[in-house]
């Protein structure tokens, strides 16, 4: 192998690893609140069709949203509107009241869980 093509070689492997820094998804956990599998589809579903968003996963039983996302693409801030928008509260951000009311019964959290006939 030539000196220059272990030259080539390495600027190669020195652009790759820049390039998979730049481009590291991170995960983070936030509490959003919810009820049921309803809850979980219509958090997860908008996330999902965002650009830079790797994963969404909310648990019902934890109410613990993880979300994979590229910080180059998207900011927590967004996630965080993206699920008030949905109709859902997280620790620093409340949906606003009249989407919140377009949610089904079975999805209304705030009045203690499941809602009232
Ligand atoms: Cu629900």
């Amino acid at each position: 192998m030539s000196s220059r093509s272990i030259i080539t070689l390495g600027a190669t492997f020195f652009a790759a690893s820049i390039l998979a820094i730049a481009g590291a998804n991170i995960t983070k956990t936030m509490h959003v609140s919810g009820n049921c599998k309803m809850c979980k589809k219509n958090i997860e579903k908008p996330l999902k069709s965002l650009d830079g968003i790797e994963t969404a996963s909310w648990d019902k039983d934890t109410k613990q949203l993880t979300v994979t996302f590229d910080p180059e693409q998207i900011t927590e801030k967004k996630i965080l509107e993206t699920v008030a928008g949905a109709g859902y509260d997280s620790d620093s951000l409340r949906a606003s009241d009249e989407v919140y009311s377009k949610l089904p019964k079975c999805c209304k959290y705030r009045d203690g869980g499941h809602g009232h006939e």
